[in-house]
């Protein structure tokens, strides 16, 4: 069998869904975040399983097993949960996982916790995820483990079944040689990497970053570049890498921001903003999306360019993520501080300029905020894609919206086609992109997005499993169009 028709066990650090204790027993709602909302579709729409940490300490033989078994037929694939302790929740996931591994591979070493218990408990931790995957997974099955969370999967499930063919797709960037460097596990997570048959990356930067690094430390390995898939030889093993930006049901976006649901919360949403426009800002509260800098830019734009005043509203959604995670709650007060200094200096009678939500919006809700929007404004530090700046594309069907997007977020490859390109490091940059969004025509705003819902559409969620999978198979689809990454446009005479 194939991987393209073998059945799909996706291993990740969440299971997609949250349980919930509630009065009367337990209740399900789905997860937050990109991994979640780019693989649901893929399983409901192949079935499968999905084998995660269900969000909570709960002990064997408890009510929320048959919950977790019953949605069944609703979704389409089964959950297998694997349970942690709360020590183990700690050590891998609130530390080596959230205070090293992201950190780091975002390129923000200052606020790396180089705590060598935390290795331990990461190891101990992928073991038990191995454990759960040889036990529940079959010979001919195609094991695909997801993210930095779990790199030592293979490694460890190799043990117990050498043959397996398991895959890996690492959904956040993978760092430069002289980042990786610094990590103290450096060797062992290079290894752990070659312990499976194919590696997937967002962009062509991540995989040649990687590559560099296998390179610069494995002298020993051999690296056949063969175009969009490059073999890396090491011993036995023989391992295939490849760049494989992640993609979003389109259909489902485009289709549910013509329905009547979204088009009649657009308009009260429009009835209640007035005729001002929005900016609108969706991320999860992390310090990789560039929140400071971008109320920083709003600030600028009001300060530098009056004309934006009582005009535009920066509409920010934060949604709540590893509360138990302390750089995080001085992030959040960080950005109310600066949501109320600029309410405090430029709120007029009937204009409040942020409007800043820190909670998860309904689907509904968020569509209806991305379609009313004149602008969407990414502004990662550093980001594997930013899933946001893609949903806004296909939800604007009205092909009105102007796309301003960080150059260091992987969607700039592939939107560079017709975004707003800024540094989130360059906040007077960012202000006159703010400008430039609010100034530009709408025939090139039309013309701009059209460009960008193209890719989207071409290169959806399931245009991203399917090649993945045929990747895993050793042929690469004739239709890939290989992805030129992006370099800002330097002009060399500024400086002379
Ligand atoms: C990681 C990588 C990569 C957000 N607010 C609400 C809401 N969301 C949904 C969005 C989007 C997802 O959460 C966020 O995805 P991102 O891609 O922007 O970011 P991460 O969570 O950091 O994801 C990232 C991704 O994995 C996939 O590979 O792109 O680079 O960091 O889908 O719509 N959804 C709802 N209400 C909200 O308020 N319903």
């Amino acid at each position: 069998m194939s991987p393209l028709t073998q059945r799909l066990v996706v291993v990740s650090n969440r299971l997609p869904i949250v349980l919930e204790k509630k009065s009367h027993g337990w209740g399900l709602k789905p997860g937050a975040g990109g991994l979640v909302s780019a693989l649901a579709p893929v399983l409901s729409h192949r079935g499968g399983l999905w084998i995660g940490w269900p969000g909570l300490p709960l002990e064997r033989g408890g009510a929320w097993e048959g919950v977790l078994a019953e949605g069944y037929r609703e979704r389409g694939y089964e959950l297998v949960p694997v349970l942690l302790s709360e020590d183990e929740v700690k050590g891998f996931y609130e530390g080596f996982a959230n205070a090293i591994l992201w950190p780091l591979f975002h390129d923000l070493l200052g606020q790396c916790n180089f705590d060598p218990s935390f290795w331990y408990a990461y190891l101990k931790v992928n073991e038990k995820f191995a454990d759960c995957v040889i036990h529940h997974g079959r010979d001919e099955d195609f094991i695909w483990v997801q993210d930095y969370q779990l790199i030592h999967v293979a490694e460890y499930a190799r043990r117990q079944r050498e043959s397996a063919r398991i895959g890996f797709f690492l959904h956040i960037p993978f760092p430069p040689l002289d980042i990786l460097l610094k990590l103290p596990w450096r060797g062992q997570i290079l290894q752990a990497f070659l312990a499976y048959d194919l590696l997937g990356f967002q962009t062509p930067r991540d995989t040649r970053n990687f590559l560099t690094c296998i390179a610069s430390l494995l002298p020993e390995a051999e690296i056949h570049d063969g175009g969009a898939i490059t073999e890396v030889r090491l011993g036995s093993r023989s391992v295939r890498v490849g760049a494989f930006p992640i993609g979003i049901d389109f259909q489902s976006y485009e289709d549910a921001a013509r329905s009547e649901d979204v088009t009649r919360r657009r308009v009260e949403l429009r009835e209640r903003m007035g005729p001002r426009q929005l900016i609108v800002g969706v991320d999860r509260l992390d310090y990789t999306k560039g929140l400071v800098e971008r109320l920083k830019a709003f600030r600028n734009a009001l300060q530098r360019h009056k004309e934006l005043r009582e005009q535009a509203i920066l509409f920010q959604v934060v949604v709540p993520s590893r509360e138990g995670v302390p750089e995080y709650q001085s992030l959040k007060a960080d950005i109310e501080r600066l949501v109320g200094e600029i309410n405090g200096e430029f709120s007029t009678a009937g204009w409040v300029p942020v409007h800043y939500h820190y909670k998860s919006l309904a689907r509904r809700d968020l569509l209806a905020l991305y379609r009313l929007a004149r602008v969407c404004f990414v502004t990662s530090i550093k980001d594997g894609m930013n899933l946001v700046a893609k949903e806004f594309c296909a939800v604007q069907v009205d092909g009105c919206g102007v796309l301003v997007l960080s150059e260091f977020a992987g969607a700039a490859a592939q939107l560079q086609v017709g975004a707003l390109l800024v540094n989130p490091h360059d906040i007077e940059g960012m202000a006159d992109a703010l400008k430039a969004a609010f100034d530009m025509d709408e025939d090139e705003r039309r013309a701009r997005m059209e460009r960008m819902r193209e890719v989207v559409r071409e290169q959806d969620i399931f245009w991203w499993v399917d090649y993945y999978l045929q990747a895993a198979l050793g042929t690469v689809p004739d239709d890939f169009r290989a992805m030129k990454e992006y370099l800002p446009p330097i002009m060399i005479e500024e400086y002379l």
